[in-house]
C-alpha cells in the first residue's frame, strides 16, 4: 500500500472527545484534515417524471451523485458516510490507485458498515472521464448495489486541455424498478443458435438520463453552431444501451476517459454497462430532438433526453437512424503491439441455474468465484487476456486499477485503444493487453450486476 493512500474509520475518532475530560478535549471533534468532498449514502425518493417516484439509495440524495472534479496527481480526501442499513463500499472506477481505497472488498478494501463513515484518500490518475459507484453485491435483492442510484461522474483533469467546446453535458444512463423476468423475454431467446440458459433475468419499468425520464426535467438547450462536449456513462446495473441523436453525429474522442487514436463520427453509439464515451456533437440541425435509445421500447421507458435549439419549438422529434454495427476498431490504430510475457485464455460459460438459484451461475475456465484461480503476474511485465465468450450474452469486462489496450476483437487486430471496460459479444473472442504496473490485487469481472454476483469474477495477483 502506498503510504499516502490510506483510509480509516472516521466514526470512532469523531466520538473520542466525548470520552476525554472536558479540559483536555480538543476544540473540534473533526478529523485532522478536512475532506475535499463528503458523500452520504442515503435513501432517496426520486421524482423521475411522468408522476413516477422511485425509492432508491443515492449519494447525497441526488442522481447522479455530486460531480467530483479532481486533478491528476493531486491527493484527494473523500469522506463517505453510510446512512443505510446495509454494508456499502465505493469504487473509484478507472483510477490506478491502491487496493485499499480502490473499493472492492475482494481486493481487501474495507467496507462501510451501516451508520459508519469511511475516509478515502488517494492520488487520482490517470486523467479522464472516470466515475464512482457502489461495489456492493445485490444477489437476488434488487433494492441493492448497482440497481440503486449510487453512481456519479468523477472527472480527473490532466495537463491536456479539453477540446474546444461551447458547453459540456454529462449524461448518465440508469434503469429503475427492477424485477425478475424469465429469460425467454430477452433477446437471446430469439437466436436459436446461441447457448440457451435456464435462470431468470432482470427487467425494468423505467429508464432515465440523469434521473429524468424522456420529457421530464429540463431539456438540453443549445444554439446553432455550438460544439457540445458530451460525456456519456452507462450506469445501468445490467443493461447495455444503443443511443442516437437524429440529425447529428457523435464525434468520439475518448473511450472510458482515454483519448482514442482515431476520433471518428458515428450516428449510433453503443454503450455497455460501465463504459464511457466523450464525444463532440456539432449542433447544426436546428429543431427539438430526442437523444435516446434506438429501441422504441426503451424510449417508452424513459431512456431519452430532449435537445432544444434556441428559437425552436414543438414536440421533440425522433427518427430511426440507419442500422449500424458497433465497431470498436474504427477508433483504434493498427500498429504491431509488444509481445506479452504471457497470455491467459479465459473461457466464459453459463453453468445454468445451480442449486435452486433464481439466476444462472457464470464460470471462467470452469469455475465460479471465489473458486476461480487467480491470474498471476509480475510487476513491470505485459500480459494478454483472451476473453472467450462461450455464452449467448454480452459481457462488459472490467479490470480494476489498470488500463488495458484492446489488441484483438474477433479476427481483427488493433492497437492504441485504451479502456477499462470492453464489451465481449456472444461467442466472440477479445484480447486485451495490460502492463502490470500497479502491484496489489486487481479484480477482473463482468460489470453486469447479475453476472458478477453469480460467479463472474477473477483476481489478478502480483507475485512476490
Ligand atoms: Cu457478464
Amino acid at each position: 500500500m502506498n503510504r499516502r493512500e490510506f483510509l480509516h474509520q472516521v466514526g470512532a475518532t469523531a466520538l473520542l472527545p466525548n470520552l476525554v475530560p472536558r479540559a483536555f478535549a480538543a476544540p473540534r471533534a473533526t478529523p485532522a484534515a478536512r475532506p475535499d468532498y463528503t458523500l452520504r449514502i442515503q435513501p432517496a425518493i426520486l421524482d423521475i417524471g411522468r408522476g413516477v417516484s422511485v425509492h432508491t439509495v443515492a449519494y447525497n440524495g441526488q442522481v447522479p451523485g455530486p460531480l467530483l472534479r479532481l486533478k491528476e496527481g493531486v491527493p484527494v480526501v473523500i469522506d463517505v458516510t453510510n446512512a443505510t442499513q446495509s454494508e456499502e463500499i465505493v469504487h473509484w472506477h478507472g483510477l490506478a490507485i491502491g487496493t485499499l481505497p480502490d473499493g472492492a472488498a475482494e481486493e481487501g478494501s474495507p467496507t462501510i458498515g451501516a451508520g459508519r463513515t469511511l475516509r478515502y484518500s488517494f492520488t487520482p490518475k490517470p486523467a479522464g472521464t472516470r466515475w464512482y459507484h457502489t461495489h456492493a453485491m445485490a444477489k437476488d435483492d434488487l433494492r441493492l448495489a448497482g440497481y440503486t442510484g449510487q453512481f456519479g461522474f468523477l472527472l480527473v483533469e490532466g495537463r491536456d486541455p479539453a477540446p474546444q467546446h461551447d458547453q459540456e453535458v454529462n449524461l448518465a444512463v440508469h434503469h429503475w424498478e427492477p424485477s425478475f423476468v424469465p429469460m425467454v423475454e430477452t433477446m437471446r431467446a430469439t437466436s436459436a443458435n446461441l447457448p440457451q440458459t435456464t435462470g431468470s433475468d432482470v427487467g425494468y419499468k423505467y429508464a432515465s438520463f440523469n434521473g429524468h425520464m424522456l420529457g421530464a426535467g429540463e431539456p438540453i438547450r443549445v444554439r446553432k453552431g455550438d460544439r457540445v462536449l458530451m460525456r456519456l456513462l452507462n450506469a445501468s446495473a445490467t443493461e447495455n444501451v444503443v443511443l442516437a441523436l437524429p440529425g447529428h453525429s457523435f464525434r468520439i474522442i475518448a473511450m472510458d476517459g482515454n483519448a482514442v487514436p482515431h476520433p471518428h463520427a458515428v450516428e449510433v453509439l453503443s454503450l455497455a454497462v460501465a463504459e464511457r464515451v466523450d464525444a463532440i456533437v456539432e449542433m447544426n440541425a436546428p429543431g427539438v430532438w430526442v437523444l435516446g435509445s434506438t429501441l422504441q421500447a426503451e424510449r417508452a421507458k424513459g431512456l431519452g433526453v430532449v435537445i432544444e435549439y434556441a428559437g425552436s419549438t414543438g414536440p421533440p422529434v425522433w427518427r430511426d437512424p440507419a442500422p449500424a454495427e458497433w465497431d470498436y476498431s474504427v477508433f483504434a490504430a493498427n500498429q504491431p503491439v509488444p509481445q506479452p510475457a504471457e497470455s491467459f485464455v479465459l473461457t466464459f460459460r453459463d453453468a445454468g441455474a445451480l442449486g435452486g438459484s433464481k439466476f444462472d451461475t457464470w464460470t471462467i475456465n470452469g469455475d465460479a468465484w471465489p473458486k476461480v484461480k487467480p491470474i498471476m503476474v509480475e510487476a513491470g511485465k505485459r500480459y494478454r487476456l483472451l476473453f472467450r465468450n462461450a455464452t449467448g450474452d454480452q459481457h462488459p469486462m472490467h479490470l480494476h486499477r489498470h488500463t488495458f489496450e484492446v489488441t484483438r476483437i474477433g479476427d481483427r487486430t488493433m492497437s492504441g485503444l485504451m479502456k477499462d471496460v470492453i464489451n465481449v459479444m456472444p461467442l466472440q473472442t477479445v484480447a486485451v493487453d495490460f502492463l502490470a504496473d500497479n502491484p496489489g490485487d486487481a479484480l477482473l469481472h463482468c460489470h453486469q450486476q447479475l453476472h458478477m454476483d453469480y460467479g463472474f469474477m477473477q483476481m489478478v495477483k502480483y507475485r512476490g
